[in-house]
């Protein structure tokens, strides 16, 4: 069994509603169990600022499927929730990013573990740190660490 955290984001059509049911139909997924998920959080883009605010949220499972085969399936999720990529850095109905497979540094053309945007991204790290607010990346930094100095995108938790 592996640990694995995933993180979500949208920003088209009702992305609140949008993740909440993404992380009900991972958790319904038998590849993936024990699915712990984080606050959902609104967040200003980063990249063009002519798209709509996000929202974030990252979830925890342990799963059996290998690096790959997890892609595949959340590609398969992104796809049912009728994802659209209009242009790059720009507005998506559904981003499923695997951001870490235990503690395994992944560099194969389709898939970069741990996912190399993850440690400046204020709306990945604060919802991680919910879940998980003693994780370690595989090189041993802590995820204390990276929440001192990174970009800020006026992260707001949804009560
Ligand atoms: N900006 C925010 N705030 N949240 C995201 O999930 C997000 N995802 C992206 C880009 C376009 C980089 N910007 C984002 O893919």
């Amino acid at each position: 069994m592996a640990t694995v955290y995933i993180a979500l984001g949208a920003n088209l059509g009702d992305p609140v509603q949008t993740l909440k049911d993404a992380t009900l139909h991972l958790s319904g997924l038998p590849q993936l169990q024990f699915l712990r998920s984080s606050s959902l959080y609104t967040s200003t883009p980063m990249g063009p600022s002519d798209q709509p605010d996000y929202v974030n949220a990252v979830c925890c499972a342990d799963t059996n499927l290998a690096p790959l085969e997890l892609l595949d399936l959340l590609q398969a999720v992104e796809n049912q929730f009728g994802r659209q990529r209009l242009r790059h850095w720009g507005p998506r109905t559904l981003d499923l990013d695997l951001l870490l497979y235990d503690n395994l540094i992944i560099d194969e053309p389709r898939l970069t573990v741990p996912h190399p945007g993850m440690t400046d991204r204020d709306f990945v790290l604060i919802p991680l740190a919910e879940l998980a607010p003693e994780l370690s990346l595989p090189d041993g930094r802590s995820l204390a660490s990276f929440l001192i100095d990174m970009t800020h995108h006026d992260l707001k938790k949804i009560t």
